[in-house]
């Protein structure tokens, strides 16, 4: 730069700053880009239903759990092979219609939708117990430890695997086993939140579901925001969107 006279010479080093900041910037959002692999043509190649959405399980059962801020659990749940669905919501109180900015004395819930052929009751709740810490006493309703039961059956898995991680945390475990009455939807934009946050794929999302209902309902939905939850690797993500559900027996 020694040869630049005095009124280029600024212009040059502002130049090479503003390309120096650039290039971190860019480096700054390939470095997240790279943590969430999404191939060119997209995660569903032909941009139609894939198979796990073109078939459905002959029989699903509902499991309901309040573990926290419901965004993880949505993921965590939704990348589980045999869950067909998830939705978030609010439970367990007496508020009429809850909304996120009312909730009233409700707590936010999960509901999952599963193929009992491919995943067990006690599997979904070896995972509620495991992705969060039962063990402290909530002041807010909003974030309570709850399993809301659908049957005599789950009532009495839940009742036994609170006596074990009593056991085995050797602390209070502050879960309340109620029994379910009323799940009241989330807004739109609490379903799927995690993946909702990604706007190359909910471009090619709502392109195959344009409908917002579908979209929340669709289990390839739920795995790929298993996918950007951090549950599944890319290849584990494309087998379960091209797996299908067995044919009824
Ligand atoms: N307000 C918290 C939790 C949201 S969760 C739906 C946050 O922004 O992370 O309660």
């Amino acid at each position: 730069m020694a040869g630049l006279n005095r009124e280029i010479r600024p212009v040059v080093v502002g130049a090479l700053l503003m390309a120096a900041v650039l290039t971190a910037v860019l480096l700054g959002c390939m470095k997240e880009g790279t943590m969430l692999d999404i191939p060119e043509g997209g995660l569903i190649p032909g941009e139609s239903i894939p198979p796990i959405d073109a078939s459905a399980p002959a029989h699903t059962e509902t499991a309901t759990f309040a573990l926290g801020c419901f965004w993880a659990p949505d993921s965590l749940f939704g990348s589980l092979d045999g869950v067909v669905r998830t939705r978030v919501g609010y439970a367990g109180g007496t508020l009429a219609d809850p909304t996120y900015r009312n909730l009233g004395d409700h707590t936010e819930t999960i509901q999952i939708d599963y193929d009992p052929t491919r995943v067990s009751y006690g599997q979904l709740m070896e995972v509620f117990w495991a992705s969060h810490n039962p063990t402290t006493q909530r002041w807010s309703r909003q974030y309570m430890s709850i399993i809301f039961y659908h049957n005599s059956e789950q009532f009495t898995l839940a009742t036994q695997g609170k006596q074990r991680e009593e056991a085995s945390l050797g602390r209070r475990v502050y879960t309340e086993i109620i029994p379910f009455s009323q799940f009241y939807l989330a807004e739109d934009y609490h379903q799927k939140y995690h993946l909702q946050q990604i706007a190359e794929l909910m471009e090619e999302l709502t392109t195959i579901y344009p409908n917002f209902a579908d979209f929340r309902d669709s289990t390839a939905v739920a795995r790929i925001n298993g996918y950007v939850g951090g549950h599944v690797t890319l290849e584990e993500l494309q087998a379960q969107l091209s797996s299908s559900w067995p044919a009824s027996g």
